[in-house]
């Protein structure tokens, strides 16, 4: 494995979009007390069923740490290779590579990673390990790797149509925990060099308390070249409106990398999501401090869904507008099987399918 110092557009590679075809996707077993109810048992399960969707069309390749490791290795199929690998916590969205492509090689890229925010508003301390994995799943892929640790980033904060284009939010990305140093016109030409687009489209904001500083793939993900998906309500009351609705006039009047207009299909939020006294009680606390409190908004989406070869897998929340997902997402992707998942216990930890996941684009 090489560890390259130059940017992958000058090397003629860029992001593809994840509705391309994947060689496979990265997952990391979940284990953090503090992030995940009962020494994670419910999260397992949650991620065990998302695993198995994605392994009927995928390679997954599953990190656990050491004292993790037989249990993985018992609860996931045997076509599931699990790899021992050391994590702060189970975000491989956030902490694998970004994986960017010429058509003939694929290669990664190692962003800083610093808990969403770092000393400034990060969420947990160390992050030493989280930081430490793209560079070694490289090595485990035999790929070479793009040295971006300067630039901190996580890949649950931009999204690519593999034409050129892509999506970011400005809550996250100009946030004083991740590159303060730079001005927005200077982090724009980084997601330009890294990622071979040609535009960014920068909404304002992502999905209310959404503690990684409201990521792009809460909100807003592309469905093909050209169109999106955007978490939606209609109720005026509630402060995602106006966070919607800002996305709403800007996706609508941008044009992307290929001159097309946006088109925009409104994915209906569930009804607001609160953490109950008895999860709570379920989390251990992290440096003396409740991780959550009981009637905490947690930031619940349908568009935290992965796209994998044959499948759209898509959170539920036992939500009337759980349905309503499904057939939406099943009109928009006619050649996959829209599966969901019951998701509560993901989205305890902060998170949501998406977020676990990391695909590796087939060549
Ligand atoms: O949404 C993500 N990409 C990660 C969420 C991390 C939350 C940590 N508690």
């Amino acid at each position: 494995m090489r560890i390259l110092k130059t940017s992958p557009s000058e090397d003629g590679f860029m992001m593809p979009a994840e509705f391309s075809r994947h060689s496979g996707c990265i997952m990391i077993f979940p284990h953090r007390r503090d992030s995940w109810q009962n020494g994670a048992y419910a999260a397992r399960k949650a991620f065990a069923e998302v695993i198995n969707i994605i392994s009927l069309s995928e390679k997954v390749t599953v990190c656990a740490r050491y004292e993790d490791y037989d249990s993985a290795r018992k609860m996931l199929p045997e076509r599931v290779r699990v790899i021992e690998m050391e994590s702060d916590d189970s975000w491989a969205r956030d902490v694998a590579p970004t994986f960017v492509t010429n058509g003939s090689e694929i290669r990664g890229i190692d962003w800083g990673f610093n808990a969403w925010g770092g000393l400034h508003d990060g969420l947990y301390f160390p992050w030493d390990k989280d930081n430490k994995m793209a560079r070694k799943l490289c090595d485990v892929l035999d790929v070479d790797v793009y040295d971006k640790r300067s630039f901190i980033l996580e890949g649950g904060s931009i999204h690519s149509d593999g034409q050129g284009t892509v999506l970011t939010t400005e809550a996250c990305l100009l946030s004083g925990g991740r590159n303060p140093q730079l001005t927005k016109q200077q982090i724009e030409q980084e997601l330009k060099n890294s990622l071979g687009a040609k535009k960014v489209i920068w909404l304002k904001s992502g999905i209310y308390n959404d503690e990684t500083n409201e990521h792009v793939d809460n909100i807003c993900a592309f469905t093909a070249p050209g169109e999106v998906v955007l978490a939606w309500t209609d109720d005026e009351s509630d402060p995602q409106y106006e966070m919607s609705k800002s996305c709403l006039d800007i996706l609508e009047n941008s044009t992307d990398a290929c001159g097309r207009k946006i088109k925009v299909h409104k994915l209906p939020l569930p009804k607001p999501v609160t953490i109950t006294a008895e999860e709570c009680a379920g989390l251990d606390d992290m440096d003396g401090e409740p991780t959550r409190t009981p009637g905490e908004r947690l930031a619940a989406s349908y568009v935290n869904f992965y796209i994998s070869n044959k499948h759209i897998i898509c959170p539920q929340f036992d939500d009337k507008n759980d349905k309503t997902a499904l057939e939406i997402l099943a009109k928009l992707f006619p050649t996959r099987t829209v599966v969901g998942v019951y998701a509560r216990d993901i989205l305890i930890g902060g998170g949501n399918i998406h977020c676990i996941t990391q695909q590796i684009p087939a060549i």
